[in-house]
Formats: structure tokens, C-alpha cells, sequence
């Protein structure tokens, strides 16, 4: 009775959201606990239309909870950034943004992650528009070669942004590892003529703006904040010239807009248009006659207005150094007759073409602290290793350093290891490419540089590791990290 009455509260915010949930609760016969759960899914599963940008899914034009079934397939690749610029981007189905995903509230959806066998990076999902631990990132993480499977009811509409969430997280989202899922309101959205999938991002490349090859990713800058590309969906000119995206005159147009970040909110603004609404945060309210939304790093926005003069409209991040700069410009091409008695004409088109976790902190406070003091002793640093140790390697090796057998090798009485503790240090700092051996296992993998690491984290893990699961011991000084760090410059963080 309780419960009925919370559902009626909760609900009364969305009239059509409250019947619903009242039918389902009926023919289900099974109470309903929360707004948004319109009772057991029914009728057959449905699998998913997912959609790569700028295109949406259609509509589900459904009136009942259904089971829907995702699968999604993360894939690192090379693509283009920028002209003659190449990146190894880390996707959800191929794609930067990844693949559109719609659903209906009240959906139970079952969600497939797979990890493509030719990768070399565990990968998760964390959705946010899960209830849930991690939304999803707890349930789904994923070895190459392995899928994952978890099921939750999407109880909330809105336009959600969803990530991946392993260790480095930063890195995997800079590599573009997000896209957005639209949980549809029960009645649905509201009719229009188009609808387009655009996400904005920043990119961080050891080469300057433009710099010609394959760019590694630079962890410095990405910390820093520096952005060598803010871009619309993965790269310069995904939507300009001939990949522009259309409506006619006297159409309406709705934009799905997200910002993946990991660093940057956007000031999204179409130059010439004026939003006739915005869904902002990708919440229910809607505000009208926007000029600019901005959109928070991990969050997103539905914007709709109507196209009533013909020319090319440009998308852009008002932060305006970014548009110009570092490549976050798209443009809508409106074709259709001219309206003089609302726009007199001449284009404007020439003009503007032109992780850490808490308990890496506790651990960096409790190092800092025992080194300002000069009392940084064996058992300091192992404390302060097996922290680190935690939040920056065991995604990989594992809490219990027992690796996974054929991806990442142990390191508990790891042989490697223990025939020359110290180049462990260059493992860390330089990451490690190419065949080898620990304990009879061969790996031919890869290991990311940890280059985000100061020296004294650096000395810390490794000490934890060589004095955990039975390995011989030792202790690693910062001075050693040091030496090896000036030897050999830290190879940009790149992870192909
Ligand atoms: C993204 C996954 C990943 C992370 C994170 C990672 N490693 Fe590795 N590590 C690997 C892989 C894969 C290899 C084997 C590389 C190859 O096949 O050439 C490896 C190899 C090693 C080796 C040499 C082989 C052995 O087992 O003794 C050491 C030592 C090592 N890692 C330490 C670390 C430490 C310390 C950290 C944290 C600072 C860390 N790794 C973080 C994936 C990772
Ligand atoms: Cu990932």
C-alpha cells in the first residue's frame, strides 16, 4: 500500500508515465515499485537497432515494456583525426561516438559487451542511464576475446551518455570510448522531420594541431587539459562538405548532443539558429529560445528547432579558440526556397570556415607526507604501493598480481620479474610491446606507459610488488625511477 502510494508521487510528475505504470501494474498482477517500471517486459525479445553517427535509431513506436536485447562490440582501430592525421581510437561498435542505442522506458535490456579478439585493452561500459553499480562497469568488464553480459530496466527516460569506465579511465575516454542512449519517454518523443547523433570530445596527441602520421595519445596533456582537437564525432570534417548533415526548409530538427570530455564542457551553439527547445542535461524539463546550451562533460542535451531559411549552418563549441583552432565545427545544410522577409540572404559560410580513484590520493598524501618528513620507510612505501597498485595495475594483473592466462601475465613470483627487479621500472614508465615470457606463459601484448606516474608512485608500486605474493622482496627508491626516467624520455602513452 506504501509502495502503491510512492508509485503515484514519484509518477505524478509525468502524467502518461503514471497510466502506463497503472496498465501495466493490472495485467501484470505484479505490484509496481517504482515510477518508470511498467511491470515484466512482454512479447518476444527485441534486438536492438544500433545506428552509427550522425544517425539515430527510429523511433520504438511501442506502448509496452519489452526485453531488448544490445550487443555491442568494442573495437581499437586507426582512423583518421584530422587530414593525414591518424589515431588509435578505442570504439563501441567501430564508431567515435559509438553506436546510437534506443530503448523505451521501462525496457528490460540485456546488454552484451564484446571485446574484440584482436585488441589488446579490457574494456567495461558504465551507462548512465543504468541504476545500478557503476551503471553496468561492476557487471561488464571485458578481456579481448571475452563478452559480458548484464540486464537492467532503463526506469528513467532522458538522453543519456554512456563510457567505458577501466583503468586509466581518462585514457580510455580520450581514446573515444563513449556514445549516448535515449531512453524514450512512454509516449514516445515528439514528432520531427530529422533526427542526428552529433557528440563532441577532446583529443590529446603528442604531435601539434594537424601534425602529419599516426599520433600516440599524451597522458601529460590530457591531465593537463590542454586538447590538441575538440571535435564532433571523432574527427575534423566528420561533418562538413559532403558529410554535412541535411534538412530542407521548414523542417524540423532534433540534435542529440553529447559531450564524452573526458575534459571539456561545451558552450554548444548552431551559429544562425535559435534552439525552439532544449531537453538541457538531457533531463525532462525543456527551455525555450536558447541561444547556447552548454553541455557538461559526461552529459547531453536534445535540442529541436525548425530550419526556415536555406544555408549552411555551423556547428560549434562557443568557446570559440576550440572551433577555429582545434577542429569542433560541423555544419547543417539547409537546402530549400529563400524567406527574404525573415532573412535577406549573403552566407555567412566563408567567414567561419576557417582517475584517479580515492585511494590513489590517500596513498599519494600518505607518500608525500612520509617523504616531506623524511620518513618514507619500507613499510610506507608498500603501504603506499599496494594503494596505487590497486587503482592504477590490478584492472590488468589483478588485485592477487595473478595476471589472466594468455592477456596479461602475472606478477605474483613472476620469473620476469624476478630475474631483474629493476627493469620492472622501464616496464612502468615505457610500457611493454612484444613477446615474452613469465612463469612458462609466452604473452604478446601490450602494456600501456604508466607515464602519468611521478617517480616516488613509481617506486612505490614496484616496491608493493616485489614484497607481495611471494615475490623475493626488495625495495625500488625513487632515485632509481629517476635514473630511468632520464635515460630514456618517456615514450609517449600510446597504446597500439
Ligand atoms: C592495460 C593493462 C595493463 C595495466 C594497467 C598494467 N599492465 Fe603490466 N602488463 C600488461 C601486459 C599486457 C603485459 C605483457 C606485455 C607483452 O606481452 O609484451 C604486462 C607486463 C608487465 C610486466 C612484465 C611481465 C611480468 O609479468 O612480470 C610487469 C613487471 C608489469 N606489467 C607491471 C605492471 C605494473 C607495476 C603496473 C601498474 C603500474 C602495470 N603493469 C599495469 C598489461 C597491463
Ligand atoms: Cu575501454
Amino acid at each position: 500500500m506504501i509502495q502503491g502510494l510512492r508509485t503515484i508521487i514519484v509518477g505524478g510528475a509525468i502524467a502518461c508515465g503514471l497510466s502506463a505504470a497503472f496498465g501495466a501494474t493490472s495485467e501484470a498482477q505484479a505490484p509496481v515499485k517504482w515510477a518508470g517500471d511498467f511491470g515484466p517486459p512482454q512479447g518476444a525479445p527485441i534486438h536492438a537497432v544500433l545506428t552509427s553517427p550522425p544517425n539515430v535509431p527510429p523511433p520504438t513506436h511501442r506502448t509496452v515494456p519489452a526485453k531488448v536485447i544490445v550487443e555491442l562490440e568494442v573495437v581499437e582501430k586507426n582512423m583518421p583525426i584530422s587530414e593525414g592525421v591518424s589515431y588509435t581510437f578505442w570504439t563501441f561498435g567501430g564508431t567515435v561516438p559509438g553506436s546510437f542505442i534506443r530503448v523505451r522506458q521501462g525496457d528490460t535490456v540485456e546488454f552484451h559487451l564484446k571485446n574484440n579478439p584482436n585488441n589488446k585493452m579490457p574494456h567495461n561500459i558504465d551507462l548512465h542511464g543504468v541504476t545500478g553499480p557503476g551503471g553496468g562497469a561492476a557487471s561488464s568488464f571485458t578481456a579481448p576475446g571475452h563478452e559480458s553480459q548484464f540486464t537492467f530496466k532503463a526506469l528513467n527516460e532522458g538522453i543519456y551518455v554512456y563510457h567505458c569506465a577501466t583503468a586509466p579511465v581518462g585514457m580510455h575516454v580520450a581514446n573515444g570510448m563513449y556514445g549516448l542512449i535515449l531512453v524514450e519517454p512512454p509516449e514516445g518523443l515528439s514528432k520531427v522531420d530529422h533526427e542526428y547523433y552529433v557528440m563532441q570530445g577532446d583529443f590529446y596527441t603528442t604531435g601539434k594541431y594537424r601534425e602529419k602520421g599516426l599520433q600516440p595519445f599524451d597522458m601529460e596533456k590530457a591531465i593537463d587539459e590542454r586538447p590538441t582537437y575538440v571535435l564532433f564525432n571523432g574527427a575534423e570534417g566528420s561533418l562538413t562538405g559532403d558529410k554535412a548533415i541535411t534538412a530542407k526548409t521548414n523542417e524540423t530538427v532534433r540534435l542529440f548532443i553529447g559531450n564524452g570530455g573526458p575534459n571539456l564542457v561545451s558552450s554548444f551553439h548552431v551559429i544562425g539558429a535559435i534552439f525552439d527547445k532544449v531537453r538541457f542535461e538531457g533531463g525532462t524539463n525543456t527551455q525555450s529560445n536558447v541561444q547556447t546550451t552548454l553541455i557538461p562533460a559526461g552529459g547531453a542535451a536534445a535540442v529541436e528547432f525548425s530550419t526556415k531559411v536555406p544555408g549552411s549552418y555551423v556547428l560549434v563549441d562557443h568557446s570559440i579558440f576550440r572551433a577555429f583552432n582545434k577542429g569542433a565545427l560541423a555544419i547543417l545544410k539547409v537546402s530549400g526556397p529563400e524567406d527574404k522577409t525573415i532573412y535577406s540572404g549573403k552566407e555567412l559560410d566563408s567567414v567561419y570556415l576557417g582517475d584517479r580513484s580515492q585511494p590513489n590520493l590517500q596513498a599519494v598524501t600518505t607518500a608525500a607526507h612520509a617523504a616531506a618528513t623524511g620518513t618514507l620507510t619500507l613499510q610506507d612505501q608498500v603501504q603506499a604501493g599496494q594503494a596505487l597498485f590497486a587503482g592504477t595495475c590490478s584492472v590488468c594483473h589483478q588485485a592477487n598480481g595473478a595476471g589472466l592466462a594468455g592477456v596479461f601475465p602475472p606478477l605474483a613470483k613472476s620469473d620476469y620479474l624476478g630475474a631483474d627487479p629493476k627493469r620492472a621500472i622501464g616496464v612502468v614508465l615505457h610500457g611493454l610491446t612484444g613477446k615474452v615470457s613469465v612463469n612458462g606463459g609466452d604473452y604478446n601484448s601490450v602494456m600501456p606507459p604508466m607515464n602519468q606516474l611521478n617517480d616516488d608512485e613509481v617506486a612505490n608500486i614496484l616496491t608493493y610488488v616485489l614484497n607481495s605474493w611471494g615475490n623475493p622482496g626488495g625495495r625500488i627508491l625513487t632515485d632509481d625511477v629517476k635514473k630511468v626516467r632520464a635515460a630514456k624520455p618517456a615514450a609517449p602513452a600510446a597504446a597500439h
